[in-house]
């Protein structure tokens, strides 16, 4: 048997200038917008992690569950020997129970942080000692392309994108995120994981919860936007806001400020009056027929779903 060791390409670096030049063109417009990536530093992940363990919190769980009952059928649809391109691994936790029942012959795992991931994948290679394993530090929420080079002819490119995390995109950026997929998955396909629409109160609890770990985390994006741009946000002086817009079909997270106050850095500075929002976060829901179109529309083929018995969250698994 042949012992591999992970590859790691890191093309991600952050410029901090355009950086802080984002922040601050977003906390001048009206109303002001921050964007959902500034959650991420090290505590926003961990308090991440924590939400999908609340008992409102239903996504993590209920997609688990689809796994646990459906595994095996995804597997006999998408077939063996593929290489299984994870966007977003994280800690590989999701890729790592499939990979039994997939076996694939190449594992891709794309994650914006690179450190993390390098950890995951050297702890996942000592478990898949003989899986040919590479990591790619790259931030692919602009665009999903993967660099020249990673996937040869010879490779059959299964994209994986659990967590519902399209949802955080417009369906503008979410049908181009789509479209760019399909490109690259010829001879593939993509397994995804999609929030569905369901009573608001379930939705509103998900994204407000009884111990303000939600909260906590929208809170936290404001000590990262200080970081990242100079800003002087004081958390305090700001309140978690989570509703479902049914129009839109999304839950929107916001920031309130409780007062009258004022935001500065090094360029300017931007008033709030008292009951003024910060727009963080949008979480879209969809219907499996609406996913299915959108699919349908990115030029993907042959769309199957399982969902979750309540309905309440769905897999799709769609040809390239
Ligand atoms: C990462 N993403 C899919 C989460 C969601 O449900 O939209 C982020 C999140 N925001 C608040 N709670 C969880």
């Amino acid at each position: 048997m042949t012992r591999h060791t992970p590859h790691f390409i890191q093309t991600h670096r952050s410029d901090s200038h355009d950086e802080r030049e984002d922040v601050v063109a977003g906390l001048s417009r009206m109303p002001a917008q921050a964007s959902p990536k500034h959650f991420y530093d090290r505590l926003g992940s961990h308090l991440f992690d924590a939400i999908t363990e609340l008992p409102e919190y239903y996504p993590t769980r209920t997609e688990a569950a689809i796994f646990t009952a459906h595994g095996q059928a995804m597997a006999d649809e998408i077939g063996h020997g593929s290489t299984f391109i994870d966007l977003g691994a994280g800690n590989c936790a999701k890729a790592a129970r499939l990979l039994p029942l997939l076996m694939p012959s190449r594992y891709v795992a794309v994650d914006i942080s690179a450190d993390y991931l390098r950890d995951a994948l050297r702890k996942l290679q000592g478990e898949h000692p003989a899986l040919d394993i590479l990591g790619l530090g790259l931030d692919f929420s602009r665009s999903p392309a993967l660099p020249e080079g990673v996937l040869s002819a010879a490779d059959r490119p299964v994209f994986f994108y659990p967590g519902s995390s399209i949802g955080n995109f417009t369906p503008a950026e979410a049908s181009s995120f789509l479209h760019g997929i399909r490109a690259q998955a010829s001879g593939g396909g993509l397994l995804i994981g999609v929030d569905l629409v369901k009573p608001r109160e379930v939705l509103e609890a998900a994204y407000d919860d009884a111990l303000g770990v939600t909260a906590a985390f929208n809170l936290n994006l404001l000590r990262n936007l200080n970081r990242a741009a100079g800003t002087d946000f004081d958390p305090r002086q700001w309140r978690h806001l989570a509703f479902f817009n049914q129009r839109e079909s999304r839950i929107e997270m916001h920031l309130e400020a409780r007062e009258a106050l004022s935001v500065s850095w090094s360029t300017g500075s931007r008033r709030f009056e008292r009951g003024e929002k910060l727009h963080t976060e949008n979480s879209y829901k969809y219907t499996v027929p609406s996913f299915t179109h959108a699919l349908e529309r990115a030029g993907f083929r042959s769309v199957k779903h399982w969902a979750s018995a309540d309905g309440w969250f769905a897999l799709f698994w769609a040809r390239a």
